[in-house]
């Protein structure tokens, strides 16, 4: 479930939407632009793991350890250059948690 901490402030609000629906989908993408957005403090579009863990610490998700934020941003962080772009967590969103967490 380690993974679920850093996406809770992504996903949490979509969580009980139905996946098969196409307008749950899109306000689902919306509800995570939105917290990219709040996420993205410098505004350029990709999210620092100094960002996520400021903005984890301002939503209130206490409790994610250095090593669980190096884990999640390895699982995230596709193309590997220290930030997670808007299409990487639209990606995210999408990924079904892995199954042993
Ligand atoms: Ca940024
Ligand atoms: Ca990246």
């Amino acid at each position: 479930m380690k993974y679920l901490l850093l996406l809770l402030p992504l996903a949490v609000s979509c969580a009980r939407t139905d996946p098969q629906s196409e307008v749950a989908h899109n306000r689902k993408v919306m509800a995570l632009q939105e917290k990219f957005d709040r996420f993205d403090y410098n505004a350029d579009g990709r999210l620092t793991r100094a960002e996520i863990e400021q903005g984890l610490k301002e939503s209130g998700v206490g409790g994610v350890t250095d090593e669980e934020l190096d884990e999640a941003m390895r699982a995230y962080d596709v193309n590997d250059d220290g930030a997670i772009s808007r299409w990487e967590s639209q990606r995210a969103i999408n990924m079904p948690l892995p199954e042993n967490q």
